[in-house]
């Protein structure tokens, strides 16, 4: 049976969300469930202050994740290791098998999805994930697959190949970052954490705390502006990043960044070729035990954040608004906000920045995504039934 494309989507959607927002049963622990009885809806109406009416969809258990296919389904990655595919219009979610397996606990397990650039021609889709090592070490790595769908729901990863890792794997479970984008020319860049470990953020020998950019195959482009250092230092586009977990291009093709930083110091970035954004030797922020960290100010080799955030909002997903749903957003980014348990909206004026507004979503919000029809998608940072996919609609 032929899957609904956009038109048709657009369609039933609505008639589906309203079942799910009247239906008021408990949020069972089977994705399979269809939507009409999948989540308990609490209030789809906005609220005071909010610009938006929220209907919950359905509920995954600790989405990490999400991007819309072409046809209107949804990829959702679910943090241990399930990588899910959710039809709208059966109200139900479906594994893909061929998941490599992750590295589950802490910070790290199953993290980003984005298609290729071409995916509606070469089914192509990319992984990143918390890659188990030898002993006690851990690294992220990222994947490329075909994704081949089965008719019936579901379908399978095949011709799965590992085309970029972390350098070197070390201990601990926190900072992958690991998030995926493609820009306009099918460049891949990865946000690549430090892993809790500071200095490497400043170590050309190592990738990590860095932004790197790829060709689609993981192969390194000549033009990258440490390619004639060779090694892992041909990958680097800028460094100097801590906790970067939420990457994407502006209208323009200009990258930004949000940074989770230390007490007092979360950050959004306009990221610029070779640049060095200072991490661990200056930050707004300071270190959690008290020490002081140098911040921005004193140091202007090192480029400065465009928005500094403290208190923080402990920033998690990052997309920029090119929809007509709500046309007064069109350009702005949006920020899921992980312990503000928040959406945060930003504005741009040039290349400057500031945080417009800052929604309460009274849930830790991991993932923020444009749908097809100019809708905002939320995923909630929850498990057994609290990592919610919400629809954010104009308030009526
Ligand atoms: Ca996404
Ligand atoms: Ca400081």
């Amino acid at each position: 049976m032929p899957h609904p494309h956009h038109p048709l989507l657009v369609a039933v959607l609505p008639a589906l969300l309203s079942a799910a927002a009247c239906s008021g049963v408990a949020a069972p622990q089977d994705a399979t469930t269809p939507a009409s009885a999948s989540v308990s809806a609490s209030a789809p109406a906005a609220e005071a202050g909010r610009p938006f009416a929220v209907t919950p969809v359905h509920a995954f258990a600790e989405p990490w994740a999400m991007t819309f296919l072409p046809d209107g389904r949804l990829l959702v990655t679910e943090k241990r290791g399930q990588l899910q595919l959710y039809d709208f219009r059966a109200g139900k979610a479906t594994e893909i098998a061929g998941v490599p397996t992750v590295a589950y606990g802490g910070q790290g397990g199953l993290g980003d999805v984005v298609l290729h650039p071409d995916f509606a021609n070469n089914k192509v889709v990319y992984l990143s994930y918390a890659e188990p090592g030898d002993g006690d070490r851990r690294g992220a790595a990222v994947a490329r697959a075909r994704l081949v769908l089965d008719p019936a729901g579901g379908g399978a990863l095949q011709d799965l190949k590992v085309i970029w890792r972390q350098a070197p794997k070390v201990s601990g479970q926190g900072h992958y970052g690991h998030r995926i984008a493609f820009d306009r020319a099918g460049k891949l860049w990865i946000s690549s954490s430090e892993r809790q470990k500071f200095d490497p953020a400043q170590d050309m020998t190592s990738n990590l705390g860095k932004i790197v950019r790829l060709n689609d195959d993981g192969s390194v482009p000549a033009d990258n502006p440490f390619a004639a250092r060779g090694g892992v230092a041909s990958q680097i586009w800028s460094l100097g990043h801590r906790n970067v977990l939420g990457i994407a291009f502006d209208a323009q093709g200009r990258l930004w960044a949000q940074e989770m930083g230390p007490r007092g110091g979360d950050e959004l970035n306009l990221i610029e070729r070779g640049a060095n954004y200072g991490w661990p030797i200056v930050s707004n922020g300071d270190h959690y035990d008290g020490r002081d960290i140098p911040d921005h100010a004193t140091a202007p080799e090192f480029a400065a954040p465009k928005v500094s955030w403290n208190p923080v909002i402990s920033p998690a997903g990052l997309m920029i608004y090119s929809g007509s749903l709500f046309p007064d957003w069109k350009g702005n980014a949006f920020i899921g906000g992980l312990s503000s348990r928040s959406l945060v909206r930003i504005e741009f004026d040039g290349s400057n920045a500031k945080e417009a507004a800052r929604y309460d979503m009274g849930q830790r919000i991991r993932e923020v995504e444009q749908g097809p029809d100019g809708a905002l998608w939320l995923l909630e940072d929850g498990k057994d039934g609290g990592g919610r996919l919400l629809r954010l609609t104009p308030a009526a």
